[in-house]
């Protein structure tokens, strides 16, 4: 890589993984806060959802997608042998820097409080929505020139198969491109003119159904580039080769067909929108569950077979004989504790997409309980352990406490396992998410004390406390790499799994066309009617609210007209909800 790449990388890991610190901070408060230690709304001046916006933006947000562009880089660039072009890269780089930098102030400034879905009518300053539409144009810059490159490459190599982690970078790019089209329109064309008071009102149920259409392939886009190390690396890490490279394949198309038209699961409650697209984008959520199924058991054969190749015996026996604890592998680590916490990440995932079960769960600390053995589980662990794996590699350092790092995913899992059993065992009593449990129902002196939640969020605070723990353990060996002198030479590779059965190229999975054509149509099928019900059946147009107080600011509506109780009632439900 030349040196100026090698920079835009290093500094795409760099940034995000300090904002961490401020991230995780916040995710223990959280904690303490639910478990009733804390009893106030704020603390060091920061108040609860202050905070939650700050985790949930910087840990789901920033740190994601800084990552896949940095990731997405390297793979392209080590895979493809050509390099991205600087200047693009560069101009991605400040985009997104410069976006975070504003939506940071204005969440810092007290002035967005408006979680990391930023449903209307909770209101943020426009700088929050204005530095989101500058991350997300950031991000897509890299694609534009990948897909150069890929097509350079492809005219050059006509008859050879795309590498698989190509593949999975454009599949990913692809998907983020397409559901962020909804995001930019809901920002730019929704909310910005709402913020700044051009409007007085905004339609909350499209804005929600536009966010959805962005926020459950977004979460795909967290998983995909955990998905390329997992195919690509983890069975030579353990000792083996890919089972098969054409099920990854098959996976990551499927992610293409049913990423997207999925997101009105997350609306099973929302009134406006009509039985049969709730049905029908419940059966699609099975549908992607699908590529998930074939990682499990492609990645759990090619473990098996790299057990075996190191001598196990019986029918599990080979789990016994992989490389846990080797300070080489530690990238091992990372991997195998991510795809444990995932078993019960998509076994809570399912029990979410069945709209009866939803009904259950919904709103509750269940859900928290299922995202964290996802987003906090694979793909955050694959997130740091790539992060540190490519700086050291890129720049000759060794990598700082190596018996520390490959302790820090299992640590991870011992917190997270406990953290998660609080959250869904507490979700299943129905404890609320997005709740300041401590200001009553876990304050013994208030009238909603409810002991049931005692053990559920003791559990959580427990489980929170040795998360933090090894969230700050990572901090240290990767802040600790960087302050290292280069002992050996910079150069960044990547230990490339080979395939066991070397299948040869079909051209319908090597071919992007009739995936992009059947996205397209199962996208319209699933998501125009979903549309038309947000734009028909909105319910009146809600004006702006601030994150602290009913009563909606805009200047227009007349004074006395906010102290009619019926106006009242409703915009505190209105707000109450939307958080
Ligand atoms: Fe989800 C809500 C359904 C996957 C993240 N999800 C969320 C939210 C987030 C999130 C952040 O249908 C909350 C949003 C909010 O703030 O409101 N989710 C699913 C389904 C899947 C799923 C069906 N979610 C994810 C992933 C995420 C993520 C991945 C982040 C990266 N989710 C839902 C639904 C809701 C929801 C509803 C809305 C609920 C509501 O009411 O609000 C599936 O994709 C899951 C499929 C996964 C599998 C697991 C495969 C297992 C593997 C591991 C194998 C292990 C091996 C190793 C081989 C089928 C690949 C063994 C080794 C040993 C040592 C044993
Ligand atoms: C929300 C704790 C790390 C992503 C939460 C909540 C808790 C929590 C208790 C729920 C709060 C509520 O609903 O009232 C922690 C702890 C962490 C940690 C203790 C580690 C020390 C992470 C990581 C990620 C993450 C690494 C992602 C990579 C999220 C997201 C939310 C959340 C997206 C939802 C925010 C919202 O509802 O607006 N976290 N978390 N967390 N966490 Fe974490």
């Amino acid at each position: 890589l030349s040196k100026s790449l090698r920079r835009v990388i290093y500094w795409e890991l760099g940034i995000p993984l300090a904002l961490l610190s401020i991230g995780i901070y916040h995710g223990l408060m959280q904690v303490i806060y639910r478990a009733g230690v804390l009893q106030q709304p704020s603390f060091a001046k920061l108040d609860y959802y202050q905070g939650l916006t700050l985790h949930g933006v910087i840990n789901a947000i920033v740190l994601t997608t800084f990552f896949a562009v940095a990731f997405g880089h390297a793979t392209i660039a080590f895979f493809l042998k050509k390099e991205p072009n600087k200047k693009l890269a560069w101009l991605s780089f400040w985009l997104m820097t410069i976006g975070t930098l504003m939506a940071a102030w204005a969440m810092l400034a007290g002035k967005a409080s408006v979680l990391y879905t930023f449903y209307p009518p909770l209101k943020a300053h426009p700088f929050f929505y204005l530095g989101t539409a500058l991350l997300i144009v950031g991000s897509w810059i890299p694609l534009f020139d990948w897909s150069r490159l890929y097509r350079q490459w492809r005219k050059e190599n006509p008859d050879t198969k795309t590498p698989l982690a190509v593949l999975g970078t454009l599949v990913n790019f692809i998907i983020w491109f397409v559901c962020t089209l909804a995001a930019a329109y809901e920002v730019l064309v929704l909310l910005l003119p709402w913020a700044m008071g051009w409007k007085q009102t905004v339609n909350v149920t499209l804005a929600r159904t536009l966010f959805w259409f962005f926020g459950h392939a977004l979460v795909y886009f967290w998983l995909l580039p955990a998905y390329i190390m997992f195919y690509n690396f983890l069975p030579k890490l353990a000792g083996g080769k890919l089972f098969s490279d054409l099920a990854g394949r098959i996976a990551l198309f499927g992610f293409l067909l049913f990423s997207v038209p999925v997101g009105v699961h997350h609306q099973f409650s929302d009134p406006s929108i009509t039985k049969g697209v709730k049905i029908f984008q419940s059966l699609l959520t099975f549908g992607v569950a699908i590529p998930s199924f074939i990682t499990a058991f492609t990645l759990a054969a090619s473990l098996e077979y790299a057990g075996r190749k190191r001598g196990a015996k019986g029918l599990l026996g080979f789990f016994g004989k992989l490389p846990y604890l080797d300070q080489n592998r530690y990238l091992f680590a990372y991997m195998i504790s991510g795809l444990f916490l995932f078993i019960f990440g998509g076994l809570t995932g399912i029990v979410n997409s069945s709209s009866e079960l939803n009904a259950v769960v919904h709103n509750t600390a269940w859900l928290p309980g299922h995202f964290h053995m996802t987003v906090a589980g694979p793909v955050f662990l694959a997130i740091i352990g790539m992060s540190l794996y490519i700086y050291s590699k890129n720049s000759g350092k060794k990598v700082f406490m190596p018996k520390v790092a490959v302790i820090i995913p299992y640590l991870w899992v011992i917190g997270i396992l406990i953290f998660s059993t609080g959250l869904s065992w507490g979700g299943l009593l129905g404890e609320p998410r997005r709740t300041n449990l401590g200001m009553t129902y876990l304050n013994p002196k208030n009238e909603l004390f409810t002991p049931e939640w005692v053990p559920t969020t003791t559990l959580a605070l427990l489980g929170g406390i040795i998360m933090f723990i090894a969230g700050m353990l990572f901090l240290v060996v990767f802040f600790g790499t960087m302050l290292k002198k280069q002992t050996e030479a910079a150069m960044l590779e990547f230990p490339v799994s080979e395939n066991l059965h070397n299948e040869r190229r079909i051209p319908l999975f090597d071919s992007f066309k009739p995936w992009l054509v059947t996205m397209a149509v199962v996208l319209v099928i699933a998501y125009v009617p979903a549309f038309l019900d947000a734009t028909k059946n909105p319910g009146p147009g809600a004006p702006r609210f601030t994150p602290d107080n009913p009563v909606p600011v805009s200047t227009t509506l007349k004074t006395d007209a906010l102290q009619t109780p019926a106006l009242g009632d409703k915009t505190a439900s209105a707000a109450t909800v939307n958080k």
